[in-house]
Protein backbone atom coordinates (compact mmCIF):
# COMPACT_ATOMS: atom_id res chain seq x y z
CA UNK A 1 0.00 0.00 0.00
CA UNK A 2 0.93 3.43 -0.89
CA UNK A 3 2.17 5.80 2.19
CA UNK A 4 -0.27 8.25 3.41
CA UNK A 5 0.47 12.24 2.51
CA UNK A 6 0.29 14.77 5.32
CA UNK A 7 0.03 18.32 3.73
CA UNK A 8 -0.88 22.12 4.52
CA UNK A 9 -2.12 24.74 1.91
CA UNK A 10 0.09 25.00 -0.77
CA UNK A 11 3.02 27.54 0.31
CA UNK A 12 2.49 26.75 3.59
CA UNK A 13 3.42 29.11 6.58
CA UNK A 14 4.37 27.83 10.41
CA UNK A 15 1.13 26.68 11.03
CA UNK A 16 1.11 24.19 8.07
CA UNK A 17 4.28 22.79 8.32
CA UNK A 18 4.37 22.43 12.39
CA UNK A 19 0.70 20.66 12.16
CA UNK A 20 1.53 18.10 9.13
CA UNK A 21 4.97 17.25 10.63
CA UNK A 22 2.97 16.84 13.99
CA UNK A 23 0.20 15.09 12.51
CA UNK A 24 1.96 13.22 10.79
CA UNK A 25 4.16 11.70 14.06
CA UNK A 26 0.85 11.29 15.16
CA UNK A 27 -0.79 8.82 12.97
CA UNK A 28 2.42 6.53 12.26
CA UNK A 29 2.94 6.47 16.20
CA UNK A 30 -0.62 4.95 16.23
CA UNK A 31 -0.05 2.60 13.55
CA UNK A 32 -1.27 4.67 10.12
CA UNK A 33 1.67 4.94 7.66
CA UNK A 34 2.06 8.55 6.42
CA UNK A 35 4.70 11.09 5.68
CA UNK A 36 4.85 14.89 5.82
CA UNK A 37 5.43 16.99 2.46
CA UNK A 38 4.64 20.21 1.02
CA UNK A 39 3.79 21.81 -2.05
CA UNK A 40 5.17 25.21 -3.02
CA UNK A 41 6.96 27.56 -1.17
CA UNK A 42 7.82 27.31 2.83
CA UNK A 43 7.16 30.56 4.30
CA UNK A 44 10.62 32.42 6.14
CA UNK A 45 9.22 32.13 9.67
CA UNK A 46 9.46 28.20 8.96
CA UNK A 47 13.04 27.84 8.31
CA UNK A 48 14.34 30.39 10.69
CA UNK A 49 12.99 27.63 12.85
CA UNK A 50 14.76 25.12 10.81
CA UNK A 51 17.99 26.68 11.38
CA UNK A 52 17.48 27.82 14.74
CA UNK A 53 17.20 24.57 15.57
CA UNK A 54 18.78 22.38 13.04
CA UNK A 55 16.27 20.56 12.13
CA UNK A 56 16.59 18.89 8.53
CA UNK A 57 14.06 20.99 5.73
CA UNK A 58 10.58 19.36 5.27
CA UNK A 59 9.90 17.55 2.34
CA UNK A 60 8.87 19.04 -0.66
CA UNK A 61 6.63 17.70 -3.32
CA UNK A 62 5.36 18.92 -6.85
CA UNK A 63 2.16 17.41 -6.73
CA UNK A 64 0.79 14.29 -5.14
CA UNK A 65 0.17 11.68 -7.97
CA UNK A 66 2.54 9.08 -5.52
CA UNK A 67 -0.28 9.50 -2.75
CA UNK A 68 -3.66 7.68 -2.60
CA UNK A 69 -4.65 9.65 0.43
CA UNK A 70 -3.84 12.89 2.10
CA UNK A 71 -4.58 14.62 5.23
CA UNK A 72 -4.76 17.91 5.56
CA UNK A 73 -4.00 20.35 8.35
CA UNK A 74 -4.30 23.65 8.61
CA UNK A 75 -6.06 24.16 5.21
CA UNK A 76 -10.19 23.47 4.11
CA UNK A 77 -10.56 25.83 1.14
CA UNK A 78 -9.63 25.04 -2.30
CA UNK A 79 -8.27 28.20 -3.70
CA UNK A 80 -5.29 27.38 -0.92
CA UNK A 81 -4.95 24.20 -2.61
CA UNK A 82 -4.09 25.85 -6.19
CA UNK A 83 -5.95 22.99 -8.06
CA UNK A 84 -2.66 20.87 -6.91
CA UNK A 85 -4.75 18.34 -4.95
CA UNK A 86 -7.58 16.50 -5.69
CA UNK A 87 -10.39 17.15 -3.00
CA UNK A 88 -11.44 13.17 -3.41
CA UNK A 89 -7.92 11.98 -2.46
CA UNK A 90 -8.76 13.65 0.87
CA UNK A 91 -9.56 11.62 3.88
CA UNK A 92 -8.95 14.22 7.36
CA UNK A 93 -8.94 17.51 7.49
CA UNK A 94 -8.14 19.63 10.90
CA UNK A 95 -8.06 23.38 10.36
CA UNK A 96 -9.31 26.26 12.44
CA UNK A 97 -11.23 28.71 10.22
CA UNK A 98 -14.81 29.64 10.77
CA UNK A 99 -15.20 30.05 6.56
CA UNK A 100 -14.28 27.24 5.13
CA UNK A 101 -15.02 24.54 2.09
CA UNK A 102 -15.14 21.23 3.91
CA UNK A 103 -18.19 20.37 2.59
CA UNK A 104 -16.09 20.20 -0.70
CA UNK A 105 -13.99 17.12 -0.04
CA UNK A 106 -16.90 14.08 -0.33
CA UNK A 107 -14.67 11.55 1.17
CA UNK A 108 -12.88 13.20 4.47
CA UNK A 109 -13.37 13.16 8.47
CA UNK A 110 -13.65 16.79 9.29
CA UNK A 111 -12.35 18.41 12.60
CA UNK A 112 -12.76 22.40 12.60
CA UNK A 113 -12.36 24.04 16.09
CA UNK A 114 -12.17 27.34 16.16
CA UNK A 115 -8.84 27.90 18.62
CA UNK A 116 -5.70 29.85 17.94
CA UNK A 117 -3.64 27.43 16.07
CA UNK A 118 -4.48 24.40 13.95
CA UNK A 119 -1.08 22.89 15.72
CA UNK A 120 -2.84 23.03 18.96
CA UNK A 121 -5.51 20.66 17.33
CA UNK A 122 -2.70 18.04 16.95
CA UNK A 123 -0.55 18.82 19.99
CA UNK A 124 -4.36 18.26 21.69
CA UNK A 125 -4.33 14.33 20.05
CA UNK A 126 -0.77 13.66 21.72
CA UNK A 127 -2.26 14.77 24.97
CA UNK A 128 -5.44 13.06 24.41
CA UNK A 129 -4.25 10.03 23.26
CA UNK A 130 -0.67 10.24 26.29
CA UNK A 131 1.52 9.81 23.50
CA UNK A 132 5.28 11.25 24.01
CA UNK A 133 5.77 13.67 21.11
CA UNK A 134 9.44 14.54 19.66
CA UNK A 135 11.51 17.43 20.26
CA UNK A 136 10.86 18.80 16.57
CA UNK A 137 7.50 18.46 16.35
CA UNK A 138 7.38 20.22 19.86
CA UNK A 139 9.40 22.98 18.96
CA UNK A 140 7.33 23.48 15.68
CA UNK A 141 3.85 23.32 17.35
CA UNK A 142 5.33 25.55 20.46
CA UNK A 143 6.29 28.15 17.75
CA UNK A 144 3.18 27.91 15.37
CA UNK A 145 1.39 28.26 18.06
CA UNK A 146 3.01 31.54 19.46
CA UNK A 147 2.71 33.00 15.87
CA UNK A 148 -0.67 32.22 15.02
CA UNK A 149 -2.02 33.77 18.34
CA UNK A 150 0.39 36.73 17.84
CA UNK A 151 2.43 35.47 21.32
CA UNK A 152 -0.79 34.76 23.34
CA UNK A 153 -1.79 38.62 22.48
CA UNK A 154 -4.48 38.16 19.70
CA UNK A 155 -7.99 37.99 19.96
CA UNK A 156 -7.85 34.34 18.16
CA UNK A 157 -6.19 32.79 21.14
CA UNK A 158 -8.05 30.24 23.43
CA UNK A 159 -7.34 28.72 26.59
CA UNK A 160 -6.95 25.74 24.90
CA UNK A 161 -3.88 26.90 22.56
CA UNK A 162 -2.07 28.15 26.22
CA UNK A 163 -3.04 24.94 27.18
CA UNK A 164 -1.44 22.92 24.23
CA UNK A 165 1.66 25.54 23.97
CA UNK A 166 2.47 24.55 27.81
CA UNK A 167 2.45 20.90 27.12
CA UNK A 168 4.50 20.74 24.24
CA UNK A 169 6.67 23.60 26.06
CA UNK A 170 7.24 20.47 28.41
CA UNK A 171 9.56 18.97 25.36
CA UNK A 172 10.33 21.94 23.18
CA UNK A 173 11.73 24.03 26.52
CA UNK A 174 11.73 27.22 24.93
CA UNK A 175 12.04 30.33 26.92
CA UNK A 176 9.54 33.66 27.72
CA UNK A 177 11.66 35.85 25.72
CA UNK A 178 11.52 33.20 22.33
CA UNK A 179 8.42 35.01 20.67
CA UNK A 180 10.28 38.11 20.75
CA UNK A 181 13.27 36.40 18.00
CA UNK A 182 10.47 34.67 16.30
CA UNK A 183 8.41 37.75 14.97
CA UNK A 184 11.89 39.80 15.06
CA UNK A 185 13.14 37.49 12.60
CA UNK A 186 10.40 37.75 10.41
CA UNK A 187 10.47 41.91 10.74
CA UNK A 188 13.18 42.04 8.20
CA UNK A 189 11.53 43.32 5.13
CA UNK A 190 13.95 45.21 3.37
CA UNK A 191 14.35 45.82 -0.16
CA UNK A 192 12.90 43.50 -2.26
CA UNK A 193 11.62 41.27 1.03
CA UNK A 194 8.61 43.88 1.18
CA UNK A 195 7.23 42.58 -2.05
CA UNK A 196 8.14 39.18 -1.31
CA UNK A 197 6.24 38.65 1.86
CA UNK A 198 3.21 40.34 0.71
CA UNK A 199 2.79 38.05 -2.50
CA UNK A 200 4.08 35.07 -0.15
CA UNK A 201 1.16 35.31 2.84
CA UNK A 202 -1.81 36.86 0.23
CA UNK A 203 -5.59 35.36 0.49
CA UNK A 204 -8.32 35.56 -1.72
CA UNK A 205 -12.04 34.73 -0.84
CA UNK A 206 -14.95 34.65 -3.65
CA UNK A 207 -18.30 35.34 -1.91
CA UNK A 208 -21.04 35.91 -4.03
CA UNK A 209 -20.04 37.24 -7.15
CA UNK A 210 -17.03 39.46 -5.02
CA UNK A 211 -13.44 38.80 -4.83
CA UNK A 212 -11.48 40.07 -2.32
CA UNK A 213 -7.89 39.60 -1.71
CA UNK A 214 -5.89 39.86 1.59
CA UNK A 215 -2.25 40.54 2.12
CA UNK A 216 -1.17 40.12 6.20
CA UNK A 217 2.26 40.59 7.66
CA UNK A 218 2.75 40.37 11.00
CA UNK A 219 5.75 42.33 12.94
CA UNK A 220 7.22 44.65 15.14
CA UNK A 221 7.71 47.95 13.36
CA UNK A 222 4.90 48.24 11.23
CA UNK A 223 3.94 52.05 11.84
CA UNK A 224 7.17 52.55 10.16
CA UNK A 225 6.62 49.93 7.70
CA UNK A 226 3.03 51.62 6.23
CA UNK A 227 4.33 55.14 6.19
CA UNK A 228 7.84 54.71 4.98
CA UNK A 229 7.09 52.21 2.46
CA UNK A 230 3.40 52.45 2.14
CA UNK A 231 3.45 53.91 -1.79
CA UNK A 232 5.33 50.85 -2.44
CA UNK A 233 2.49 48.30 -0.76
CA UNK A 234 -0.33 50.24 -2.76
CA UNK A 235 1.57 49.33 -6.01
CA UNK A 236 2.15 46.07 -5.25
CA UNK A 237 -2.00 45.61 -4.14
CA UNK A 238 -3.05 47.19 -7.81
CA UNK A 239 -0.85 44.61 -9.16
CA UNK A 240 -2.41 42.02 -7.90
CA UNK A 241 -5.66 43.47 -7.63
CA UNK A 242 -5.83 43.51 -11.55
CA UNK A 243 -3.80 40.29 -12.12
CA UNK A 244 -6.35 38.27 -10.25
CA UNK A 245 -9.39 40.66 -10.79
CA UNK A 246 -10.41 41.13 -7.57
CA UNK A 247 -13.18 43.78 -6.48
CA UNK A 248 -11.34 44.69 -2.76
CA UNK A 249 -8.23 44.85 -1.82
CA UNK A 250 -6.14 45.68 1.44
CA UNK A 251 -3.31 44.37 3.80
CA UNK A 252 -3.65 43.90 6.88
CA UNK A 253 -0.26 45.16 8.95
CA UNK A 254 -0.29 43.63 12.16
CA UNK A 255 1.90 45.54 14.81
CA UNK A 256 2.70 43.33 17.39
CA UNK A 257 4.97 45.84 20.59
CA UNK A 258 2.36 48.12 20.19
CA UNK A 259 -0.47 45.21 19.58
CA UNK A 260 -2.14 47.42 17.12
CA UNK A 261 -3.56 46.86 13.34
CA UNK A 262 -2.65 49.29 10.37
CA UNK A 263 -5.08 48.53 7.60
CA UNK A 264 -3.35 50.04 3.99
CA UNK A 265 -5.57 50.58 0.59
CA UNK A 266 -5.93 53.35 -1.66
CA UNK A 267 -9.00 51.53 -3.28
CA UNK A 268 -12.25 53.53 -1.83
CA UNK A 269 -14.93 50.83 -2.13
CA UNK A 270 -12.84 48.55 0.35
CA UNK A 271 -11.75 51.97 2.41
CA UNK A 272 -15.89 52.26 2.68
CA UNK A 273 -16.40 48.30 3.98
CA UNK A 274 -13.45 48.40 6.47
CA UNK A 275 -14.76 51.89 8.03
CA UNK A 276 -17.94 49.70 8.52
CA UNK A 277 -16.91 46.34 9.70
CA UNK A 278 -14.25 47.21 11.27
CA UNK A 279 -15.57 50.43 12.79
CA UNK A 280 -12.24 52.21 11.93
CA UNK A 281 -11.18 55.64 9.63
CA UNK A 282 -9.11 55.79 7.27
CA UNK A 283 -6.24 58.91 6.87
CA UNK A 284 -5.56 58.83 3.15
CA UNK A 285 -4.36 55.07 2.76
CA UNK A 286 -3.82 54.10 5.96
CA UNK A 287 -6.29 53.18 9.22
CA UNK A 288 -5.23 52.57 12.68
CA UNK A 289 -7.04 50.18 15.02
CA UNK A 290 -6.45 48.74 18.40
CA UNK A 291 -6.22 45.66 19.42
CA UNK A 292 -4.84 42.37 17.31
CA UNK A 293 -7.02 40.98 14.70
CA UNK A 294 -6.17 38.59 11.82
CA UNK A 295 -7.36 37.84 8.40
CA UNK A 296 -9.31 34.76 9.71
CA UNK A 297 -10.97 36.95 11.94
CA UNK A 298 -11.85 39.41 8.88
CA UNK A 299 -12.65 37.09 6.90
CA UNK A 300 -16.05 36.33 8.48
CA UNK A 301 -17.28 40.26 8.75
CA UNK A 302 -16.55 40.10 5.10
CA UNK A 303 -18.43 37.69 4.31
CA UNK A 304 -21.42 38.50 5.85
CA UNK A 305 -21.29 42.43 5.03
CA UNK A 306 -20.88 41.09 1.07
CA UNK A 307 -23.83 38.59 1.73
CA UNK A 308 -26.30 41.76 2.43
CA UNK A 309 -28.67 41.51 -0.10
CA UNK A 310 -29.09 45.09 0.33
CA UNK A 311 -25.70 46.40 0.14
CA UNK A 312 -24.26 48.24 -2.66
CA UNK A 313 -21.16 48.20 -2.40
MN1 LIG B 1 -3.32 28.34 10.81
Amino acid sequence: MNTALVTAYVNPDLDGVAGAIGYAEFLNKTGFVCEAGFIGQIHDEVKYIIDRFGFSFPKLIANTDDYEQICLVDASDLNGLGGKILPEKVIDIIDHRQIHEANKFPNAKVQIELVGAAATLVAEKFIQNNLKISKESATLIFSAIVSNTLNFKGTVTTDRDKKAAAWVNQTANLTDSFWKDLFTAKSDLSGEKLLERVKGDFAHFIFGNKKIGIAQIEMIGAKKLVESRGEEIIKILKQIKTELKLDFIFQNTIELEETKNFFITDDASTKIMLEKILNLKFLGDIAERPNLIMRKQIVPLIKEELEKTDNNL
